[in-house]
């Protein structure tokens, strides 16, 4: 038997992420910490979920909300001791859930030793774990462009070549094709398996293979910065070299992938990883050439790019499944309507909508409450290096967004929206912090809270129980196949899934108006879950409904 064939758990389970510094303050310093996600593992227990992902809780410079690392076997001093991260894995386990970290390795911080000593000499057995490149033409090497605006290469006095940084100028791209940078990687990795967690979410990781133009020093063009031709290589060697060794998942953050590549990403065979987060749903309304935008979500786009993801992987190869994660806005706010009276009603439906297709579901901190988007007015108010980096190149350098456009842009997609305080309770600071919490609480704290949901049947947080509940008990939530329905409507996502003889009917409206319904998408057999009280008619759904139904 292979690996992935012994190692099925992962299409069972379900994922909650957990977002460490904004989770849950204990010791009063306004930030969330290892000892708060302690506190709250049975809150998570309660709530049925499997797995949790850790966003990144190392030793890091501050720049990027952990995913500029510079020491991958220490914890964050703001986060805890690494005494306190084993007690969270020990708990967890208790609870027989598991925990699956960051691993960022396509970059590290300025500030790691290895950059340290990379940058201190042309000559040093360091220096080519980074990518460094003389200058061309007095400036810099190509025209390579950071993820986070402004080039990709940095100029380096030191020695005065340029180095190569993806995403913050303190976050320096490893050179993966040096054999030394991928045994460390290992090392480590084998360092946190023996540990005992249980898998890792791999940050960027089509990236590690890059494409060789994009390294010319030719003053070029920005060209295409992902999927290598050693990209799979270099995961095939890894999944011998660690992954294969250890009961684990590995899910590959891939905003390159598409249908095609996933099936070596992700193919059943288990030779790279367990699956991929691909991008195109959540960036289907992104911008022309960059992801601010202000939507409008466009329905039958959404639906065709899962239709595509769903039938194209079945069988072949395995996906995730998310409306929103520490990098995205609140999934109620961007897929359903965070105004009332259909704020809750929206944020079942997407949450049903995702959950009952194929893949294993991912649920961010606050998606189980409705939390929503943050109502930010002045830049100032972020802490997101992507937002004040866009700022600069955007309104203050080219002049393509006026203040007001880029401020509703940041309000639409801007990082920060995912990243105010889990709200617990409606009282001082929603229940996060004593002190004054790093990022602004939301108001609608007072009524969006965990507390208040707890125990009451027709909150968000029991549907999700129940969703969670339904993926346990109905293996065609699993296994099923996925057949899309009425795709040109603009209100409706509909589709069932078949599986050894059942057939899952999901209808959903995405909108304030009733929608008529299409035969093949008519309520018929068992009602699994539903988000309005009162049976409705047949051939319509409410606004914003949801029925999954079952024969
Ligand atoms: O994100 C990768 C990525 O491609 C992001 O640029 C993403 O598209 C963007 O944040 C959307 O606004 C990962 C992490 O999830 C992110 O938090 C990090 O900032 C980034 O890598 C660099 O490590
Ligand atoms: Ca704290």
């Amino acid at each position: 038997m292979n690996n992935n064939q012994k190692k099925q758990w992962f299409k069972e389970a379900v994922v909650y992420q957990v977002y460490p510094k904004s989770f849950q303050d204990t010791n009063g310093d306004g930030m969330g910490d290892l000892r708060g996600v302690i506190s709250r593992l049975d809150y998570l227990k309660e709530l049925g979920i499997d797995v949790i992902w850790l966003n990144p809780c190392y030793k890091n410079s501050g720049v990027d909300g952990g995913y500029d690392i510079s020491d991958y076997r220490a914890i964050a001093p703001e986060l805890g001791t690494m005494a306190d991260f084993d007690e969270l894995l020990k708990e967890a386990h208790k609870r027989s859930i598991r925990i699956v970290m960051d691993l960022v390795v396509n970059h590290t911080s300025t500030e790691h030793a290895w950059f340290l000593e990379s940058r201190s000499s042309k000559d040093n057995p360091k220096r080519d774990f980074y990518i460094w490149r003389k200058p061309y033409e007095g400036g810099v090497p190509n025209g390579e462009r950071s993820v986070f605006s402004g080039p990709a290469w940095e100029y380096d006095e030191t020695t005065g070549e340029y180095y190569l940084h993806m995403f913050a100028r303190e976050q320096a791209d490893l050179n993966w094709e040096n054999e030394e940078v991928r045994r460390e990687v290992y090392d480590m990795m084998h360092w946190w398996f023996k540990k005992g967690i249980d898998g890792f979410r791999m940050d960027v990781i089509d990236m590690i293979g890059k494409p060789p133009e994009m390294l010319l020093c030719d003053g070029g063009p920005h060209r295409p910065s992902s999927c290598g031709p050693r990209e799979h290589e270099f995961l095939r060697e890894m999944n011998r070299e660690v992954l294969s060794h250890y009961d684990i998942m590995t899910v590959g953050e891939t905003g390159s992938v598409t249908v095609e590549s996933a099936l070596d990403y992700a193919n059943l065979d288990g030779s790279e990883l367990s699956m991929v987060f691909q991008f195109e749903h959540v960036e289907h309304d992104a911008g022309v050439d960059t992801k601010w935008s202000t939507g409008p979500m466009n329905l039958v786009k959404l639906k065709k790019i899962f239709e595509r993801w769903e039938t194209g992987l079945h069988g072949r190869a395995w996906n995730s499944l998310y409306w929103s994660n520490h990098d995205q806005p609140r999934a109620v706010s961007h897929f359903g309507c965070d105004r009332e009276p259909y704020r809750a009603l929206s944020a079942k439906m997407v949450g049903a909508c995702l959950h009952m297709m194929e893949g294993t579901p991912y649920i961010y901190q606050g998606e189980e409450l409705g939390m929503t988007n943050y109502p930010f007015t002045e830049v100032s108010e972020s802490k997101d290096v992507e937002v004040h980096n866009g700022w600069q190149e955007l309104v203050v350098e080219c002049k393509r967004f006026t203040p007001e456009e880029m401020m509703a842009c940041i309000r639409y997609k801007g990082r920060d929206n995912a990243r105010t305080p889990m709200q617990w309770t409606a009282g001082r600071n929603a229940g996060f912090s004593e002190a004054e919490p790093w990022m602004p609480v939301h108001p609608n704290h007072a009524y969006i809270n965990a507390e208040s949901q707890i125990n009451d049947p027709d909150s968000v947080f029991s549907f999700y129980k129940r969703l969670i509940q339904l993926r346990k008990t109905h293996p065609v939530i699993v296994h099923g196949d996925f057949t899309l329905l009425a795709k040109e409507d603009e209100q409706v996502f509909a589709y069932t899934r078949s599986y050894e003889g059942k057939t899952l009917l999901v209808a959903c409206n995405f909108s304030c108006e009733d929608a008529k319904l299409e035969e093949a998408a008519q309520t018929c057999g068992e009602m699994l879950i539903g988000n309005y009280k009162e049976p409705g008619e047949k051939d319509m759904l409410r606004p914003w409904e949801v029925r999954v139904t079952l024969v």
